[in-house]
């Protein structure tokens, strides 16, 4: 069973006027499909085909000799999640346990904030910012190119994707721009919410 790229959770054109319909084109439809392709011409005839997404990421993480089938599984996993971090109407602040927990390890959602525009705007060149549970703890961290928390024993919370392709359409260099667009008007914190609750139950 070949990989598939999973549907968007909204329409191509719902996050406009902060991500266009041009970008979801391009970002979707091309990016995200093309590291699909590559992973499933990859692992065609391998043990790996049979395997969970997941599981091909955990795998591969180490192994420099895998690097290609790593880099693309993880970017599969990667944008998937990260369409899912935002929603149409999103941004505003986050509400009970997740609201309660951003203040304890942070000291509140504007400091919170504060720390993920530094992650994502000081990513040198392509990577992710990302709020993850690590042990209990919430933590911004960010990853360079496909790497991904997952790998790291992190429970990913919520991620902006800063490779180029993410903004340059709408926002050409100005990833600051991007990164406070994406923090006060496209966050799903609904989203990063049901994530810390699968979080505690594990
Ligand atoms: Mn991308």
């Amino acid at each position: 069973m070949a990989f598939e790229l999973p549907p968007l959770p909204y329409s191509k054109s719902a996050l406009e006027p902060h991500m266009s319909t041009r970008t979801l084109e391009f970002h979707y439809s091309k990016h995200h499909q093309a590291y699909v392709t590559n992973l499933n011409n990859l692992v065609l005839g391998t043990p790996l085909a049979a395997k969970p997404l997941e599981t091909i990421i955990r795998e591969t993480a180490k192994d420099e000799s895998a690097a290609g089938i790593f880099n693309n599984a993880a970017q599969v996993w990667n944008h998937t999640f990260f369409w899912n971090s935002m929603k149409p109407a999103g941004g505003g602040a986050p509400t009970g346990e997740l609201a309660h927990q951003i203040n304890h390890d942070f000291g509140s959602v504007d400091k919170f904030k504060e720390r993920f525009r530094q992650a994502a705007v000081g990513q040198f060149g392509s990577g992710w910012a990302w709020l993850v549970a690590d042990k209990g703890e919430l933590k911004v961290v960010r990853t360079a190119n496909a790497a991904t928390p997952i790998t790291q024993g992190q429970i990913p919370l919520l991620t902006c994707d800063v490779w180029e392709h993410a903004y340059y359409l709408d926002y050409q260099n100005r990833r600051p721009d991007f990164v406070h667009t994406f923090l006060e008007q496209l966050v799903n914190w609904d989203f990063a919410a049901t994530n810390l609750a699968h979080a505690k139950s594990k």
